[in-house]
């Protein structure tokens, strides 16, 4: 269960601690906290209270992008999205091209979220300026 001051808490927030010194929970690494007084590594006016400000890293959503099969499409179209797009060699763009052309499905890389779009976008555009069926689609991993 979280508390209300950990739900209160955001990234990069200072934490009030006991006796008015300023502090998160978890110091970050690099330059001393200002030890009040003088100017702080950015060069402004110190207030006198050591502020360590704490940082979260999130791991992002990560998508897979995944072709289908379909009766149409050249294999070496596919092949050709796979290297242009996916950043594959021939060899293994061929293999994933036949693992989709055998099991009706197949994985073309992980990728965040916007990266995931912007490629299944590129691939259904050329493939609908060359007018095969081909289909391209992300699902959450
Ligand atoms: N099945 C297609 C054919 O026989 C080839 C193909 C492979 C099509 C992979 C789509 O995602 C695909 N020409």
């Amino acid at each position: 269960m979280q508390s209300g001051q950990d739900r209160a808490r955001q990234a990069g927030s200072p934490v009030q601690a006991g006796g008015g010194l300023v502090m998160a929970d978890r110091p970050r690494r690099g330059q001393p906290p200002s030890d009040g007084g003088g100017r702080d590594g950015n060069g402004r006016e110190g207030s006198g209270t050591a502020v360590l400000t704490r940082t979260r890293t999130r791991k992002p959503n990560l998508y897979r992008v995944l072709l289908l099969n379909d009766d149409y499409t050249p294999m070496e179209f596919v092949v050709h999205v796979l290297e242009r797009f996916f950043n594959k060699d021939r060899a293994e763009a061929t293999q994933i091209m036949m693992h989709v052309h055998q099991n009706g499905v197949g994985e073309c890389g992980v990728f965040t979220y916007e990266v995931a779009e912007t490629k299944v976008t590129l691939v259904m555009d050329l493939a609908r300026k060359h007018m095969h069926p081909l289909q391209c689609v992300m699902e959450k991993k």
